[in-house]
């Protein structure tokens, strides 16, 4: 042209122009082969075949780079054009992320942009990394003119099913207020998807949380980037309940810094005076990030997260508890105190129930308390008793009894030497009063009185008695 040859490089190939260099060299390529194939000139016949065979072989990885140019074939093929929808951006940003993340396979780049073998896979040169259907074109038909001639065959298994390389939908946590009676939390939904790119216009997302004490739950809402900040919270299954955000309406997409996110603030939390701990919530996350307990819907499908599990009832026993110690021993009263017990299973330890059993008798008495200690005022003076324990828990499950502690009470007076005042006069009358089970025998003592009596102890423990059962005979 005008007296100048196409400068060649140093590897063989023909470098028409610096922007885009193998697409000239491959669509002339296919023109060569046209004239090849038509002219009776043999000379020009093998000149015109030889010089497409040279430049397609180059771009398919003979060259002093041993490198395909054609993505997703031969060795060391380039994986950055310079092509937004390979790339997956969810930023609208040539940096975001670093790895591109589909193979665009079969796309020709651009090629070494100067006669010197010379090229840099980087999706920002887009001189050498252009990809379009021009630069494919010749090329394409170039290489079924070559198959024709020298075979080939399809590769097996194309192409392979591409997988997700992140997760393209999730909710990232934020707590920006850990206060004593209330949570405030930043909840991010982010679309990052590529597989492929799509709006999420019907997006929900769920904060579970279990409330504490019995008062009412206040859900106060904050920032929103858009969808409205919640201001209810809804049951979800037994103490469980959850927040919901429904941002039906409103698209987040992979389109752009703020459009392929969706930041909504609202705090949940109790009245002054109730009760408030985050740590048994379901979604709670003391650190900002990726929350999968905050699931994600679109529509009625999850499509990030998980859901609390159903709620497993406690079938474990707390722990057996220690054998009673007993102190303040008196004549009809006496302390014990037992090493506590633990629960495990969910419902947590409620209490112990204290077995008391008077030998020579055949009644057990037993007593219910919630701390790991019991005082007994209702004993008789030298009378040997036996203590056992049992834990309890919230679901009903006991343990086995504690060993066993025996004790026998001293002599009365022994430690009280104060009479009793005396009593007042008595008094005759015809009858007993209205309503009393009286002559005949004592009420049944269920449940004893409580007698919060002047000396200002506290009521007596829930207290009732049992049948012992008959040992076994022989
Ligand atoms: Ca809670
Ligand atoms: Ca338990």
């Amino acid at each position: 042209m005008n007296g100048q040859r196409v400068p060649y490089s140093p590897g063989g190939m023909a470098v028409l122009d610096s922007w885009g260099a193998l697409r000239y060299a491959a669509n002339t390529s296919f023109a060569a082969l046209v004239y090849s194939d038509k002219t009776t000139d043999t000379t020009r016949k093998a000149r015109y075949h030889d010089f497409a065979v040279r430049q397609i072989n180059y771009a398919l990885g003979d060259n002093p780079r041993n490198s395909s140019y054609v993505i997703g074939f031969g060795a060391n093929s380039p994986r950055n054009p310079h092509h937004r929808t390979a790339h997956g951006s969810w930023w609208d940003s040539q940096t975001v992320p670093v790895e591109t993340r589909h193979t665009l396979y079969g796309a020709l780049v651009g090629g070494p942009s100067s006669a010197n073998d010379a090229y840099s896979d980087s999706r920002s040169d887009y001189v050498m990394n252009e990809v379009a259907t021009d630069y494919n074109a010749g090329f394409t038909s170039a290489l079924v003119r070559l198959t024709s001639e020298y075979g080939g065959t399809p590769l097996a298994n194309f192409p392979v099913a591409e997988k997700p390389d992140i997760d393209e939908l999730t909710v990232e946590t934020t707590v920006t207020q850990a206060e004593p009676r209330a949570t405030g939390l930043k909840v991010m939904v982010y679309n990052k998807s590529a597989f492929p790119a799509r709006a999420l216009t019907d997006g929900k997302f769920r904060y579970y949380f279990r409330p504490d004490g019995t008062g009412p739950v206040q859900v106060t809402a904050g920032y929103t980037q858009g969808c409205p900040s919640p201001t209810t919270a809804k049951q979800f299954s037994g103490d469980i309940w959850y927040v919901e955000v429904d941002c039906t309406g409103y698209t987040i997409a992979p389109a752009g810094q703020s459009q392929h996110r969706m930041e909504v603030q609202f705090k949940i939390g109790v009245p002054e005076g109730g009760t408030w701990d985050p740590t048994n919530d379901p979604s709670y996350q003391a650190t900002a990030g990726p929350n999968r307990k905050v699931p994600l819907y679109s529509g009625g499908t999850r499509v990030w997260g998980d859901e609390p599990g159903p709620v497993v009832p406690d079938s474990t026993a707390p722990t057996v508890p220690g054998t009673p110690v007993a102190s303040a021993l008196g004549p009809r009263t006496v302390t014990l105190t037992w090493a506590p017990s633990t629960d495990s299973g969910g419902s947590g330890l409620a209490g112990y129930d204290v077995h008391e059993f008077m030998v020579g008798n055949d009644v057990v008495a037993i007593s219910r308390v919630t701390e790991n200690s019991i005082t007994v005022s209702t004993l008789l003076p030298e009378r040997t008793y036996e203590y056992r324990i049992v834990a309890r828990d919230g679901a009903g499950n006991t343990s086995a009894a504690s060993p066993k502690l025996t004790v026998t009470t001293p002599p009365a007076g022994t430690a009280d030497t104060t009479a009793p005042s005396t009593p007042g006069t008595p008094v005759a009358s015809a009858s007993p009063p209205p309503g009393s089970p009286w002559p005949g025998r004592r009420p049944p003592t269920t449940s004893a009185s409580p007698a919060t009596g002047s000396t200002g102890r506290p009521a007596p423990p829930t207290r009732w008695w049992a049948r012992r059962p008959a040992p076994p005979r022989r």
